[in-house]
């Protein structure tokens, strides 16, 4: 038998699951559990197709709209957050409802309504079309968010009065991007306001500040992720931005193709915040399988936060 390649495999640390991914899950396994099959979820309930495949498989349906759920089974908003029009609706339908937006996501919705009622106008950094977007701009009367995107909408953003700006966030930008398109705010709008803390989570920046360190070490990065993650997505661009010479999205294991590995002798391994822990084990196994691994964990700093269910699922 040929002797395997070596391969260094430098896994980051953290990955994977955030406390509100975490809780999101916990609050579909156990509505289940208290109400039985079906229960209707409202937009995937996190962006990675294995987790919406075995909640799936326990009874859960997914739905993108609340007119798609009957009014007699439960129904569980996703964590990347709703406009106040949807809790409206279910309970003028008098459905039995519980939000799973991460509480992170509630405190933006939060300040953007503070902000709001200190008559400020406020722009979202954000993209287009995400749900989260969608959730926060829905807290408050149409056009009163302005979204910008990227830096030249910040250089382009025009303020429809004098009535003073404010700024909120996505929670999963880029960490760099948004530094650089909130400086070109600050210049252009010195007086505007910021959040009290950051909106872009500590999940968000830990998984990136760990992509940037092992992107440094190793030749080829794997994230493994869902496409439509946004988090997943940014840690692949922060890998690539970091000079590492080939970053790829997978589902699974199974998204590899070996050829990505030739001339690779470390590989930078990490996992978006909705992509669960077994699968980072079933791409380690894929490359023991082909190589001589030697897997190195790397902890740039622990997490511990827990998020409470919320009440109408605590034991
Ligand atoms: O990264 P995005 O926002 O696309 O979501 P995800 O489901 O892949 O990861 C968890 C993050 C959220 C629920 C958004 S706060
Ligand atoms: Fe909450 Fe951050 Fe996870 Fe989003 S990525 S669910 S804001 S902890």
């Amino acid at each position: 038998m040929l002797a395997r390649n070596a391969l260094e495999i430098l896994l980051a640390s953290p990955r994977g699951f955030c406390a509100g991914v975490d809780r999101a899950i916990q609050i579909v396994e156990q509505s289940i559990e208290k109400w039985g099959a079906p229960i209707y979820v409202r937009h995937e309930i996190v962006h990675n197709k294995h987790v919406v495949q075995r909640l799936s498989d326990l009874g859960a349906v997914f739905v993108e709209e609340l007119d798609e759920c009957p009014d007699d089974r439960p129904v569980i908003f996703s964590a990347h957050g709703v406009p106040k029009s949807v809790p409206k609706e279910a309970a003028k339908r008098n459905m039995i409802y519980v939000d799973a937006t991460c509480p992170l996501v509630s405190k933006v919705h939060v300040g953007a309504e503070r902000h709001y009622s200190e008559g400020r106008e406020i722009i979202l950094i954000g993209h287009e079309g995400h749900p989260e977007v969608i959730g926060t701009m829905g807290q408050l009367p149409d056009g009163v968010i302005s979204l910008v995107q990227d830096a030249d909408d910040a250089r382009n953003f025009m303020p429809k009065s004098d009535k003073g700006l404010a700024y909120v966030t996505q929670t999963t930008l880029s960490v760099d991007d948004t530094v650089e398109i909130v400086s070109i705010l600050e210049a252009r709008f010195p007086d505007i306001a910021k959040p009290h803390k950051e909106d872009i989570c500590y999940a968000t920046t830990n998984r990136q500040e760990a992509v940037k360190i092992l992107s440094q070490r190793a030749d080829l990065l794997l994230v493994i992720g869902s496409k439509t993650s946004s988090n997943s997505l940014r840690l692949k661009e922060v890998g690539l931005r970091e000079g590492i010479k080939a970053a790829h999205l997978i589902d699974d294991y199974s998204d590899i193709d070996w050829n990505w590995f030739d001339g690779v002798k470390t590989l930078a391994l990490t996992a978006g915040a909705s992509a669960p822990e077994d699968l980072v084990k079933g791409v380690i196994t894929a490359c023991n399988e082909k190589f001589e691994v030697t897997l190195t964990e790397v902890n740039i700093r622990n997490e511990d936060v827990v998020f409470k269910l919320p009440r109408a699922l605590e034991q």
